[in-house]
């Protein structure tokens, strides 16, 4: 491992911005930047922190989440992809293979704003290929300033079509679940995954007092979370026809042995999505993006 780090950090590191060490057996990319700060693991490009320097931890870690190579990270940003979701195949994990696969770094520079931008990428390889027959080329555009933006850019290099539905699936940390209130998506339809009803938010304010799975037709502007004392995240998202609104609640929360009996009182997730209202199909050669980005206001 100190190999793989040492050779990551001659070629990637930028001295005081971005760092790569090992944690959990795993290598884990340090980043900081005038305003922030973010962890993300080469395994899944999974984002497990992200500290804005006035307003705090936002993203929600289980402290007893696995890390284990292979295994998805629970909380911060899992990536679903290539599909969202349970697949028709019950052998087939849910939420695709991306969330715990090995990215490798593309690329990391300094923006002249002062941000900080890190490309990582995926490509087909045995083990995909025995699950997804597939050429493809994911990659994965995080940008860390005062605000954060992760985006899923999904290639098809193969000769033949595919189909792909896919997450960005943040977990956001709560104060207190009673004191959020989840804005933007007054009017919007949503599937409820629990009832299997088709269904339409009536309230001005999405707010969650029982377990919670939603998925919502995006709304045409961005969505608002309220959540700890004098702090909202604006939610915008790009090229996503769906947002994906989940809590576990005390049911499910016990029942995840990475997720603690009360957990569900200090995480809510708000994921930008295609699923459900719209599959994603790419020609040869064509190239998908979706992104979303967190902006930080304080009240
Ligand atoms: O995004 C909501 C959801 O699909 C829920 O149904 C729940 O299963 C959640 O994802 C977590 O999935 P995971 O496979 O990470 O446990």
């Amino acid at each position: 491992m100190s190999g793989t780090l040492e050779s990551l950090n001659k070629h990637f590191g930028l001295s005081g911005k971005i760092n790569f060490v090992e944690d959990h057996n795993l290598v884990k990319l340090e980043v900081l930047s005038q305003s922030s700060r973010l962890e993300c693991y080469l395994q899944g490009a999974h984002i497990t922190s992200f500290k804005h320097n006035k307003a705090g931890e936002l993203l929600w870690l289980s402290p007893i989440a696995n890390f284990a190579q292979g295994k998805a990270i629970r909380g911060g940003i899992p990536l679903c992809w290539p599909w969202f979701g349970k697949h028709s195949d019950a052998s087939l994990q849910q939420h695709g293979f991306a969330r715990n696969s090995l990215f490798e770094v593309s690329k990391t520079s300094a923006l002249d704003n002062g941000d900080v931008e890190i490309v990582l990428r995926l490509t087909a390889n045995e083990t995909t290929l025995s699950i997804w027959p597939y050429q493809f080329l994911l990659e994965v555009s995080i940008t860390l300033g005062e605000s954060l933006s992760v985006e899923l850019i999904s290639h098809n290099k193969d000769d033949k079509p595919f189909f792909v539905t896919e997450a960005i699936h943040s977990y956001f940390k709560l104060d207190d679940i009673s004191r959020l209130s989840i804005g933007g998506l007054e009017g919007a339809k949503y599937y409820d995954q629990l009832s299997d009803k088709e269904c339409v938010q009536a309230e001005v304010n999405c707010c969650i007092n029982q377990e919670t799975d939603r998925i919502y037709q995006a709304p045409e502007n961005g969505i608002q979370l309220l959540h700890n004392d004098g702090v909202k995240i604006g939610l915008v998202q790009e090229n996503a026809n769906a947002v994906v609104v989940w809590n576990p609640w005390v049911g499910k929360s016990a029942s995840m042995n990475d997720f603690p009996d009360s957990g569900y009182k200090n995480m809510v997730c708000v994921e930008a999505a295609n699923a459900r209202y719209k599959v994603i199909n790419l020609a040869p050669g064509s190239r998908h993006s979706i992104k979303q980005t967190l902006q930080i206001a304080l009240e």
